[in-house]
């Protein structure tokens, strides 16, 4: 007979945190974030990897590659490189992190000298930047030419077909830098010239890198970045229950720091599979992820399978149609409580702690605090970093407001077949569980970052808790009624600025 679960599936949007004593200890300042993402003997060592903040981004296209793997980790947090793409590409990008110099940028896109203020200004508009090498023939790495600041040029006074080369700084009344410079350096030279930016090229006078007077400073103010022993940024990367025999050599050759099985449904041999695999060609010297489930028999069966920290939720993204299209999943609420039981029970039996992800369908930052307190360690978003400049994707105008782009996995434009496998082939995919769409931009990473976590703090400090696990011990929770969540709102005024509300949905 079919198991019927009674308690309702609900979502993060039915609960509340009921408030507990806060004394003059709980204070933003005094809270911290850090949050194991690794399993281990919780009272006896330390976990082997650690996050600063409890965010990791989404294994998604349309979200975490090189450039926003740097970004999430100099804030505390980690990317996992999407794995819908060739093995070549997936570990380059792993190996852009690794080999990453701090405050040394290398340039999205070059301008030719053949190019038009048009162009310039279009890229500009694209990117959100103005500060745009020129290169011999526009190449990322071709010789350098010459810049285009915003400086160089007026739009009132120029014609948009002048060419690039005419109102350019050519080169030869550049100050730049050799190969070898440090950081330290080449920001003694940007003082000393008043620049706001410095190229450094090799010996060809090819372009390596652009260092800027703002990301020196922003390197210095962020003392919460995560870091391996070797001082580089941490990085992980999806991989899938197919090719793991040739992907995860690669992967951990780049130098991945742990890998995570991206998988809509993870209760299953072939994620056994491929985490046997991986324990019998590595030990446990390769860290790695497992999931998805939503119920404590997934969890059990990933925890006894060897999964370092086990994913939670089916269904609840914001570009996923899987409950849709297959009439299966939960709610993440509901999921994520009955997940965390699961590893308490697991944790009192066997004393090993596996940290859990909420993966998907956080909508406003509180949704973060809720799922903390309901027993995740650390969440997994997509939507929520799509929408920032460091996402893979181009800024563009859509009626007049910045979107971003934004597609699922699952969506026929990912054609990521490896990720809904059930075994055997299904390059053939012949639905999809996830759809292509727009999200509003949001500016930089950073800045959405940091307010996001000053209101998980605030949050923390009413409920009384200064740590994660504090919040999981002390936490009250309450299911609220529908017209509660009216009542949440604001209700029975006339708003001045109808434009402003609902900024607090992320
Ligand atoms: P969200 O943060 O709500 O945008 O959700 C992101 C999550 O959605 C991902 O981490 C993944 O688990 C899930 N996803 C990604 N693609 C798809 C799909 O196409 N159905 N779902």
């Amino acid at each position: 007979m079919a198991i019927y679960f009674e308690e309702p599936s609900r979502t993060f949007n039915e609960y509340l945190l009921v408030p507990g004593y806060t004394s003059n200890h709980h204070i933003p300042e005094n809270v911290t974030l850090a949050t194991p993402l690794t399993k281990y003997r919780r009272g006896e060592e330390q976990p082997a990897i650690s996050l600063q903040i409890p965010m990791i981004s989404a294994i998604m296209q349309a979200v975490s590659d090189d450039n926003m793997a740097i970004a999430l980790a100099r804030e505390g947090g980690m990317s996992f490189i999407y794995g819908s793409q060739t093995i070549e590409d997936q570990a380059a990008m792993v190996a852009r992190v690794k080999d990453y110099k701090a405050g040394f940028v290398t340039s999205d896109a070059n301008l030719s000298p053949e190019m038009t203020l048009k162009d310039v200004i279009a890229l500009r508009d694209t990117l959100g930047h103005s500060t745009m090498p020129v290169t011999e023939g526009g190449r990322a790495h071709g010789k350098l030419l010459g810049i285009v600041t915003s400086r160089d040029y007026r739009l009132s006074r120029m014609d948009t077909t002048e060419k690039v080369s005419s109102f350019m700084t050519p080169v030869e009344k550049m100050i730049v830098a050799p190969a070898d410079t440090t950081l330290k350096t080449a920001n003694d030279i940007i003082w000393e010239h008043k620049l706001n930016s410095l190229p450094v090229v090799d010996d060809q006078g090819c372009l390596l890198y652009l260092v800027f007077r703002k990301d020196y400073d922003s390197h210095k103010s962020n003392p919460q970045e995560l870091l391996d022993t070797h001082k580089r940024y941490m990085v992980g990367a999806g991989i899938n229950t197919r090719d793991y025999a040739q992907r995860v050599p690669a992967l951990v050759e780049a130098g991945a720091d742990v890998l995570c099985i991206d998988s809509s449904e993870g209760y299953s041999d072939w994620q056994k599979f491929t985490l046997q695999w991986i324990r019998e060609h590595y030990g446990n010297t390769v860290k790695v992820g497992a999931g998805n489930v939503v119920d404590a028999e997934g969890f059990r069966f990933l925890a006894d399978a060897g999964a370092d920290f086990i994913k939670i939720g089916i269904g609840g993204g914001s570009i996923c149609i899987t409950r849709e299209q297959k009439g299966i999943g939960r709610g993440q609420a509901t999921a994520t409580i009955e997940v965390a039981r699961a590893r308490d029970e697991y944790f009192k039996e066997t004393g090993v702690y596996i940290p859990l992800c909420s993966d998907g369908g956080i909508v406003y930052d509180h949704h973060i605090t809720l799922a903390l307190a309901m027993g995740a360690d650390f969440v997994m978003l997509g939507r929520y970093f799509a929408r920032f400049d460091e996402s893979p994707t181009n800024r563009v105008n859509v009626n007049g407001s910045y979107m971003k782009e934004y597609w699922g996995e699952g969506s026929a434009r990912a054609r990521n077949w490896q990720r809904y496998d059930l075994g055997g082939d299904k390059k053939g995919m012949t639905f999809e569980e996830g759809v292509d769409s727009y999200v509003p931009y949001a500016g930089s990473l950073h800045d959405n970052v940091a307010v996001t976590l000053a209101k998980v703090k605030s949050t923390m400090c009413n409920c009384g808790a200064v740590s994660i696990p504090e919040l999981q011990e002390k936490a009250k929770l309450t299911v609220i009624s529908s017209t509660s969540i009216i009542e949440g709102g604001a209700h029975d005024v006339v708003l001045k600025d109808k434009s402003n509300y609902g900024s607090s949905s992320i």
